[in-house]
């Protein structure tokens, strides 16, 4: 559980570094399955990003159990309060090698939430190093409010349509999340953070839950899904959605299918949403 101090932190930087939640055998296990499940893109080829790993949890067994982990909410909780949502996950998985990169970006960009206390826990299962692409990020950046986003078509650039913030950065004043397999770090929506290219021989790995209080709503036309993992939700903002009942089981690729397509049909109201982050 977060103390008090760490919650101020969190408040006056935006971000907070790793904190192991998972042992490094919880950790081993969890990547040898994300590998298992999510090594290999299932992908559209008009999207960047493959379907199995966005929202993973509504897929197989070991993200559901993940999303749910009792360790990581305790910190959700002491950030945003009781009552928690599953709003999106994405795994963020680097090849050995892989020039893919994230470039400056604020989250809330694309999620079109109201008010914008979404919290992204990033879950390390390999480590994450500068040499790895770890996720470098820009202390107090959260106070800039929504800053504007500029598509970029680099097609190594892992944002759905390459989104870079529009704004005057100095990288002497970032800082870089180095992470162990089992830690978790945490950022604000509007935390501006990027990662670079995976210069290593090993896969670099995190799991990106954004998690968000049940008052929390979608501005967007489209309904959509998101899932209950504590608490009470009394606003009923979002369809609740089902945990799998196995890994893609008829009734949870329908339900991953249904939460997917509502997403991306809400990019028509949103335009920052054209594609899936
Ligand atoms: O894992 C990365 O390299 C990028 C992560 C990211 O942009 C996020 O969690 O919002």
């Amino acid at each position: 559980m977060l103390t008090k101090s760490d919650v101020a932190l969190y408040r006056q930087q935006g971000f907070l570094p790793a904190r192991r939640h998972l042992s490094a055998e919880d950790a081993a296990v969890l990547r040898r399955d994300c590998i298992r499940t999510c090594g290999v893109e299932n992908r559209d080829p008009a999207r960047r990003q493959a379907s199995n790993r966005v929202k993973p949890f509504l897929l197989f067994r070991w993200a559901a159990g993940l999303v749910r982990h009792r360790a990581i909410l305790d910190s959700v909780e002491a950030l945003i309060g009781p009552d928690i949502l599953v709003f999106h996950t994405t795994v963020w998985f680097k090849e050995a090698g892989s020039p893919k990169s994230v470039p400056w970006h604020q989250d809330a960009t694309y999620f079109g939430l109201d008010p914008l206390d979404h919290v992204t826990a990033w879950v390390a299962l390999t480590p994450s190093t500068e040499a790895m692409g770890c996720v470098r990020i820009l202390p107090c950046s959260h106070r800039r409010d929504q800053l504007p986003h500029a598509d970029n078509p680099d097609p190594d650039i892992m944002l759905s349509r390459g989104q870079t913030a529009v704004a005057d950065i100095d990288e002497r004043d970032a800082v870089n999340l180095i992470m162990a397999p089992g830690e978790v770090s945490f950022h604000h929506t509007l935390a501006l953070h990027r990662s670079g290219p995976n210069k290593g021989d090993a896969p670099r790995i995190g799991i990106g839950i954004s998690y968000i209080p049940a008052h929390v709503r979608h501005v967007g036309e489209t309904r959509l899904s998101a899932t209950l993992v504590r608490g009470v939700d009394r606003h009923g903002h979002f369809d609740p959605e089902p945990a799998p009942d196995g890994d893609q089981t008829d009734a949870a690729i329908a339900a991953h299918r249904d939460s997917l397509e509502r997403f991306w049909r809400a990019s028509t109201s949103i335009p920052e949403m054209a594609q899936i982050h």
